[in-house]
């Protein structure tokens, strides 16, 4: 018998034989009065007359209704449910091969003015986007469930949090928002009582005629993922996959989120949130900015190497951060659980992580092994010698291709993080102390630098970028810049957000501002070699900031920034000569000139949008780096 036929029948937990309650028995529409509310219901029916599904159900966020959808999406082939012995609760998805990213090139910010887009986004007018999407959204959910899904981004009712409603065809992003927000029908009392709320629709774009079989996942060729700041809403068709499919996530979160900041002094940030414990046992909050790929999961659940040190995990993605009553920045994680990346997540780079996955998880696009327990690349240093790889073929090692999709996930609550920090839901948030801002750097970048003051702090955040490497299109080397790590995630023009920063910076008295930092684990030896063990060994670099906030540690002044003396690097239990410590912190004028004129080019593509005072920042590091070439 195929594995699949062992495990995906009867996903129920009450046991062989027991009454299971359908899904069906679920999915009223709340009965709440008032004009609020009335207005919701009208949305609702004018998007079921759009996309004429054969039926609307709400959804409550109860466990037992979760329960059911589960065991329909299995009893419909669209999940595979894996072996409760060793994963139990938990499900495997295999997406159509062409759905296994977001797809930024069909992703669209919708203002009114093209301007507020900026040249990082596409644009397109909303009349004429609406104009498009409205005869793909014609009949689109025919022969399928339309779900309802009210949802709060932070605890429901928090003074940070934010709610909408994702309306959506996919059962799969419905069990997803399940895990990755808060959903229930308090969201439903709080919009009746008139809350503002972001609308969000979302079809897999596969209608089905009458009789017609569907496929485990539905999607469409073509794609649209339209943003409409000005009213704010979110449009997503044809794809079932991850943030184009959750928009609660980076469409929510992150685009419409960065807008309503703008509009209201505060920040939507693509950033991992942490407390951080001394031996002495003082707490401090940061809160990091990488683009994907440099790691943010792996220091978001950091386990330090340094003794007494701990690091507790508040989020690993996005992080809204607003000025609070005391002058200094809280921020909150949004966010109710991980999307987070597989391959490459294993027992030597995030034990935390892969404790996290222990039950409870939906999986997509990994290998399934044939015990009916998931594998991915990195997940052990052994490569099981038989596997079912992300597409259902059969697999061995000498197959010659990735058992797991490179970009296969797992969606999982945070709250099983075994070090999530026991407050890590206070509607309040954090208080902010510092902020890191990271990329992957094989050259030129320190392991860590810290900011002058908050403006160079922005202007480092507005410089973040990765080099190529073979792997990608472009040429090797060449640096892709990924400004705040926000390049795909701002939902407006990116100059305008420089200009945010600077602002809600300056409205903070200068002692309760986070101090700002630049950080690289990745610099490489002209050998080749990474200098730096990275990892858990993150903890000693973090050691170093904290005690710079405690005013414990001098630094040098460089022309990039401050550095820290090497001596104050606690580099006890590890082995890194003394040469590639000098390398990681060398700072060579020459190579910085050469990025401070790709800067300029950069900044020129805002066509005069870019704010003075970074230019400013940009001319006073082109100065000091001159004095230090003269020197
Ligand atoms: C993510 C990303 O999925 O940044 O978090 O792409
Ligand atoms: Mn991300």
């Amino acid at each position: 018998m195929a594995i699949a036929d062992v495990f995906s029948r009867s996903s129920t937990t009450t046991g062989p034989g027991a009454a299971v309650t359908p899904l069906s028995a679920f999915g009223e529409r709340p009965a709440r009065e008032g004009e609020h509310v009335e207005a919701l219901y009208a949305w609702v029916d004018e998007i079921a007359a759009l996309t004429t599904p054969d039926r609307v159900h709400w959804v409550g966020g109860s466990r037992l209704e979760n329960e059911a959808l589960l065991r329909e999406m299995v009893d419909e082939g669209r999940l595979i449910k894996l072996n409760p012995e060793w994963r139990p609760g938990s499900y495997l998805a295999r997406s159509h091969p062409g759905d296994v990213a977001r797809t930024e090139g069909r992703t669209y910010i919708a203002s009114e003015r093209e301007e507020d887009a900026g040249p990082t986004n596409n644009w397109v007018a909303p009349d004429e986007m609406r104009a498009t999407l409205t005869p793909l959204f014609a009949g689109s959910m025919r022969g399928r469930t339309m779900y309802v899904v009210p949802f709060s981004m932070g605890t429901v009712g928090g003074p940070l949090s934010h709610i909408g409603v994702q309306i959506t065809d996919s059962a799969y992003a419905v069990a997803s928002i399940g895990i990755m927000t808060r959903v229930g029908v308090d969201v439903i009392d709080q919009i009746a009582a008139g809350k503002p709320w972001v609308k969000t629709v979302h079809t897999v774009g596969a209608p089905l005629a009458p009789g017609e079989q569907d496929v485990a996942w539905p999607c469409n060729d073509e794609k649209y993922i339209v943003h409409y700041p000005d009213t704010l809403e979110v449009w997503s068709f044809g794809s079932g996959y991850g943030g184009n499919a959750i928009l609660a996530k980076k469409c929510f979160a992150l685009r419409i989120a960065s807008v309503i900041g703008r509009d209201e002094g505060w920040l939507a940030e693509h950033m991992l949130l942490i407390r951080v414990i001394s031996p002495e046992g003082k707490k401090y909050h940061i809160a990091a900015a990488f683009p994907s790929a440099c790691g943010k999961t792996n220091l978001a659940m950091l386990r330090p190497t340094i003794p007494g040190w701990r690091v507790e995990t508040l989020g690993d993605d996005i992080s809204w951060i607003r000025p609070g009553d005391d002058g200094r920045l809280w921020a909150i994680n949004p966010e109710a659980g991980f999307f987070g990346v597989a391959p490459g997540t294993g027992e030597s780079t995030n034990v935390t992580a892969v404790e996290t996955l222990w039950g409870n998880t939906i999986f997509t696009n990994v290998a399934l092994r044939p015990d009916g327990d998931v594998w991915w690349e990195g997940l052990t240093d052994e490569t099981p010698a038989e596997l079912t790889d992300w597409e259902g073929n059969p697999w061995t090692p000498a197959s010659g291709r990735p058992a797991a999709h490179p970009n296969s996930r797992f969606t999982v609550s945070a709250g099983q993080c075994p070090q999530i920090a026991d407050d890590w839901e206070a509607p309040e948030g954090v208080p902010l102390d510092a902020i890191l801002f990271g990329g992957r750097r094989a050259t030129n970048v320190p392991l860590v630098v810290e900011a002058t003051d908050w403006s160079h702090g922005v202007f480092i955040g507005s410089n973040i970028s990765s080099e190529r490497t073979a792997a990608a299109e472009g040429t090797v080397g060449e640096l892709r810049r990924d400004p705040f790590a926000m390049l795909p995630f701002c939902g407006y023009n990116m100059a305008d957000y420089f200009a945010h920063w600077l602002r809600v910076g300056k409205a903070l008295h200068v002692s309760k501002r986070p101090r700002v930092f630049q950080v690289n684990w990745f610099r490489k030896g002209s050998d080749g070699r990474f200098l730096w063990p990275g990892f858990g060994d993150n903890s000693r670099v973090i050691e170093w900031i904290v005690r710079r906030l405690e005013g414990a540690v001098d630094a040098v002044d460089a022309p990039i920034g401050r550095l820290p003396r090497i001596e104050d690097l606690n580099l006890e239990g590890i082995d890194v000569p003394q040469q590639d410590l000098e390398e990681l912190f060398a700072v060579d004028p020459e190579s910085w000139l050469h990025e401070a004129d790709l800067t300029e080019q950069f900044y020129s593509t805002f066509e005069g949008k870019v704010p003075p005072r970074l230019y400013a920042e940009l001319e006073a590091l082109r100065y000091r780096l001159k004095r230090a070439q003269q020197a």
